[in-house]
């Protein structure tokens, strides 16, 4: 699955295009009300960027792993909300689905998902269970046709504006075989949302819990419909989404990088500006050289991600994938340093944007798994 080159450079200008002319002018609104206007919200469907991933055939643009990391690369060159707003439509929301779902789940769900009328969140996270995902408590229990499913799922991106989960929850015995995904309709008796998470960074991005008391679903909405695939799907789901965000952070990178070349340009220092310093200059060059580097990656993995059979478990881009986003999300941290740092006092001040960006970056270092769980999952791959 892809688009056609020709047709992928003009979606591409487009979303340039957008980002430039009305999600950057929007950044303040969206930074001041901790919400993105609805106005944004229907401009982004009309675009069809809730779609990106979704293959035609379901109503959405089909883009594959590489085209979707440029298209990520150009929505991380603005506050992160935005890209937040779309992201689990076009990666952990859906991609369970496309990836395991029965061909009734894919009909049902992925047009809905595609034109953004069904924003879906991806639900693993939970109290107790972080790093571990398959220590995971949430029961589901069957009982005739149904599951009733009890649990609290922790820090779920969009659950206040989701209509549905890819929820995992335990239908068997301990560890990852014992875990299903499910696919959990928002307003279902029992399922409640909890109180907005106040989060150091990243405004305009809604997360919340998700307690769930006694919630019945029918065993058909069991992601492929099978039990204890559940965990095999979340892993292979989030392999995807950490070259996605690994895609952001380089976005984010390039962006940090031009407000602080911008702000060194202008401002000026015993007598000059300060950019013709050659301190300043080394923590632009070494922004620059680690902003390539992480790009590199970024496109040479998602390549080798687009030429294994789609949905498949390949442990080599797994671990490269992992490679991928503790080196791009460490390097936006040492970007987003720097550029405070060539601000100077400025960049502590919240009127400059670096100071937002250095605070919106930092979770890029934590969801979708830890820089340690990278290094594990690296680790064990070498060891084998
Ligand atoms: N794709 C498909 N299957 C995978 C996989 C992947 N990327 N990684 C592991 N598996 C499979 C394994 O092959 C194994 O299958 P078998 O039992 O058939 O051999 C099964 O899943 C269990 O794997 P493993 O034993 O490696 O699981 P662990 O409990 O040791 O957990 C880590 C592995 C730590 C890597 C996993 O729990 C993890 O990624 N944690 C972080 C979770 C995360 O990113 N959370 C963020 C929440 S979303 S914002």
């Amino acid at each position: 699955m892809s688009l056609d080159q020709e047709t992928f450079e003009l979606l591409k200008a487009s979303v340039q295009r957008f980002v430039q002319e009305r999600l950057v002018p929007a950044e303040d609104l969206v930074e001041e009300r901790d919400d993105i206007p609805e106005d944004i919200v229907a401009d982004m469907k009309e675009l069809g960027l809730y779609g990106l991933s979704i293959p035609e055939e379901y109503g959405g643009i089909g883009l594959n792993m590489e085209q979707e990391c440029q298209v990520a690369f150009e929505l991380g060159q603005t506050a992160l909300a935005f890209r937040s707003l779309v992201g689990t439509n076009i990666g952990i929301g859906s991609q369970g689905i496309l990836m395991d779902g029965t061909p009734e789940q894919k009909e049902n769900y992925l047009p809905r998902i595609a034109s953004g009328d069904l924003v879906v969140s991806f639900a693993l996270t939970e109290p107790d269970a972080g790093s571990d995902a398959a220590s995971l408590k949430t029961r589901a229990v069957a009982d005739g046709d149904d599951y009733v499913i009890t649990g609290t799922k922790r820090f779920i991106t969009n659950a206040p504006r989701a209509g549905a989960f890819t929820l995992m929850a335990r239908t068997g015995g301990p560890g990852a075989g014992g875990i299903s995904a499910f696919i959990v309709p928002a307003g279902l008796p029992g399922l409640t949302l909890g109180k907005p998470d106040k989060k150091m960074g990243q405004r305009g991005t809604r997360t919340c819990d998700v307690n769930l008391d006694e919630v019945r679903v029918p065993a058909a909405n069991i992601i492929g419909g099978e039990p204890g695939k559940g965990f095999k799907t979340a892993m292979k789901v989030l392999d995807r989404g950490r070259l996605h965000i690994s895609a952001i952070a380089c976005g984010m990178a390039q962006r940090i990088l031009q407000e602080s070349i911008a702000y060194a340009q202008q401002r000026k220092q015993f007598g000059q500006r300060i950019g013709d310093f050659q301190l300043v200059q080394a923590m632009l060059a070494d922004s620059q050289a680690e902003l390539l580097a992480g790009w590199s990656m970024v496109q040479a993995v998602a390549r080798r991600y687009d030429a294994k059979p789609f949905g498949v478990h390949d442990p080599e881009v797994s671990m490269q994938a992992s490679c991928t986003k503790m080196f791009t999300t460490e390097m936006v941290g040492r970007v987003a340093d720097r550029g405070v740092q060539v601000h100077g006092g400025s960049g502590y001040i919240s009127e400059f944007k670096v100071e937002r960006f250095y605070r919106d970056v930092r979770l890029l270092r934590l969801y979708e798994g830890t820089t340690q769980i990278q290094q594990l999952v690296i680790g064990k791959h070498l060891m084998r």
